[in-house]
């Protein structure tokens, strides 16, 4: 481990305190549970005494005395991590510092958002209709663009599962810049970037339909739906090229340098049924060649369909005849979920699902192998509905089981030696609360993860919180993975709005959020002070650019006729960081955030008579609630 320090919270802690005691002494210590006692103990070769072994553990102040270094961040201070969390049907993004697990702050995606202004202004509005004009959006896994390998801070990418779209959003502002409404698939599930930087984004197409879906083709026949792979432009966020596929797609992950992409898929029987999708014994990875294919479409061997070129990686397709198809498909057990390759590129790891192994992919034998099966080189036994993997640098991995209700720790090498179905491999069981989706231990996505943190995404917890009423919070917690002798040690709960699925943790050194905006950043002009205008463009147009500040607009009133269109542009000028204004127009929908620096628009229709009290809806001042303006709409002759 090089770049971040091991113990995040706890600095002044050497490794000896980092210890256990001996068999015995737990009832005295109550946060550590008894196994983590014995193997603690065990790797230091027993404590004289119970004096030495209290202070040596680290304490939360609260009497809990732990293993691991301490998680609780004081008044004050702030976190060592950003986790960035999809927010599944919520349609947003949550921003998490970790090791506290406090909420920083939701980006919004797919959905309007009045505490960021998001939706509501003409720019951020007209986004969401070109996309589609839906009013949510299913976020599942959001990726940080990465260079070298590494998290380069500038953007996140996310899926929205539910209308087949993308997302981009800029981490200097942590907002939501772009949206592609995908042509040709119906359930982006997989999201994930071609590495080592993230010159393409891909978005795995999950449910099989007609290709055009509008009706031309055969609704009836399954046989003739598809799903595709899509890549797409992380600048420009078009949709370079696509690949058709047999089956279906679920989760993806892209090799470390950029050759393969690979999907999960399970209903390869491209049934429409539970009972037609559980079928067969088998499904499949598929791993797809992106240099083979960009040549392929360099070539022009592909179709256009709705103006994408769509190349055939069917089983039967030309391009996947002889010794260096398009797709590869790789025979699982069936119904594989997750898949992430490993920090060191050597394996891509799907995990059962329905099968109680993972099957560990050797990247570098795909080329090599007659037959795909046998790039296959592992397939440890881990528990029951193993869905996700993680890794901490160090050779291991974390799989969560999603029936059993654990995450597993096992060694990546060792699964390599055993044979087939051995549960050698393992090393550790945690119990999590419960039925965890994903897992995500921090940087796990990069080269060289930071190896401290791990975070168990589960989908219930039953009664881990106050009631609160028939939809109960999600239970995303807290496991330290930082010490492989004294093993994982869970130490938070924290709940969490429905439904996080995936997420990426960044250490905060790679990132750089800005404190105020650089108006050069924004399209629209700034106005000042003394700039403020209001003019009639048209016979029912007004158009009006003012500032705002503590604690007024750029004009006290704004006189205009019933059935207008308004145009509003404003500029807060305040170069204050943290003091926002926002445009909240009373019965008309209206409410524009504008944040230091930042000039937002809005338009919208005066199409009542009356005076209306335009107010800043962000406390800003003593003087907030005086901070208004008054809308007067006269009726028309
Ligand atoms: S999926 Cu949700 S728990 Cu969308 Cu990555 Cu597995
Ligand atoms: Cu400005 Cu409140």
């Amino acid at each position: 481990m090089t770049r971040h320090t091991q113990r995040p919270a706890n600095d002044g802690e050497s490794d000896e305190q980092q210890s256990g005691a001996e068999d015995g002494f737990d009832s005295l210590l109550p946060g550590l549970r008894r196994r983590d006692f014995m193997k603690a103990g065990a790797a230091v070769g027993g404590l004289s005494g119970l004096a030495g072994c209290t202070s040596l553990l680290s304490d939360e102040g609260d009497g809990t005395v732990s293993a691991a270094p301490s998680h609780s961040v004081p008044p004050g201070e702030v976190d060592e991590y950003y986790a960035f969390l999809g927010g599944g049907q919520s349609g947003d993004v949550r921003v998490v510092g970790l090791p506290s697990m406090r909420e920083l702050i939701r980006i919004p995606v797919f959905q309007r958002d009045s505490g960021r202004g998001y939706g509501h202004d003409d720019e951020s509005r007209e986004m969401l209709e070109e996309a589609g004009g839906y009013t949510w959006g299913d976020t599942h896994h959001p990726r940080i663009s990465q260079t070298d390998g590494d998290y380069d801070g500038r953007f996140a990418y996310v899926n929205d599962k539910a209308n087949g779209r993308m997302a981009r959003i800029d981490l200097t502002y942590f907002e939501t810049d772009a949206i592609v409404d995908i042509p040709n698939q119906q359930g982006t599930h997989g999201s994930c970037a071609q590495l080592p930087d993230t010159d393409l984004i891909f978005g795995v197409g999950e449910f099989r339909t007609p290709i055009p879906n509008d009706g031309t083709g055969d609704l009836h026949d399954p046989d003739k739906y598809g799903a595709v792979l899509a890549a797409i432009d992380p600048e420009s966020m078009n949709v370079e090229w696509e690949v058709l596929v047999d089956g279906n797609m679920d989760n993806g992950d892209g090799s470390k340098e950029g050759r393969y992409f690979f999907t999960t898929g399970y209903n390869s029987e491209g049934a429409v049924t539970e009972k037609g999708m559980t079928r067969s014994d088998r499904d499949n990875v598929k791993a797809f060649d992106i240099p083979r294919i960009e040549a392929a479409v360099e070539a022009g061997d592909y179709e256009r369909i709705n103006e994408v070129p769509v190349v055939d990686g069917r089983k039967d397709s030309p391009l996947n005849q002889g010794d260096d198809p398009v797709v590869r498909y790789i025979p699982t057990p069936k119904s594989p979920h997750g898949i992430s390759v490993t920090p060191d590129n050597e394996y891509a790891i799907a995990s059962g699902k329905l099968d109680p192994t993972a099957s560990v992919i050797q990247i570098d034998k795909i080329d090599e192998v007659d037959d795909p099966a046998d790039a296959i080189v592992g397939q440890p036994k881990l528990g029951l509905g193993p869905l996700h993997t993680a890794y901490d640098g160090r050779g291991h991995a974390y799989t969560s089981l999603f029936i059993d209700s654990q995450v597993v720790k096992w060694d990546i090498e060792e699964a390599v030696e055993a044979d087939a179905g051995s549960e050698s491999p393992v090393i550790e069981k945690i119990d999590v609360h419960y039925n965890p989706g994903h897992l995500i231990a921090s940087e796990s996505y990069t080269e060289d993860p930071a190896g401290d943190w791990l975070i168990s995404l589960n989908k219930l917890s039953k009664d881990r919180f106050l009631p609160v009423g028939p939809q109960h919070p999600e239970n995303d917690q807290l496991i330290y993975i930082g010490d492989d002798e004294a093993g994982m040690e869970h130490v938070k709960d924290s709940p969490a709005h429905a439904e996080p699925h995936d997420a990426s943790i960044c250490h905060r050194s790679k990132l750089d959020p800005a404190k105020t905006y650089d108006p050069d950043d924004l399209d629209l002009d700034y106005t000042d002070e003394g700039e403020e205008t209001m003019e009639r463009v048209d016979d029912d147009r007004v158009e009006i650019e003012m500032y705002s500040t503590r604690n007024k607009y750029g004009f006290q009133e704004m006189t205009v006729t019933e059935g207008d269109t308004i145009e509003m542009q404003v500029t807060n000028i305040e170069t204050t960081s943290d003091m926002l204004h926002s445009v909240a127009i009373p019965d008309h929908d209206v409410h524009m955030r504008v944040a230091p620096q930042e000039t937002r628009k809005v338009t919208f229709t005066a199409d009542e008579p009356g005076v209306y009290w335009i107010y800043c809806a962000h406390f800003c001042s003593a003087l907030h609630l005086e901070m208004r303006s008054r809308l007067i709409v006269e009726p028309e002759e």
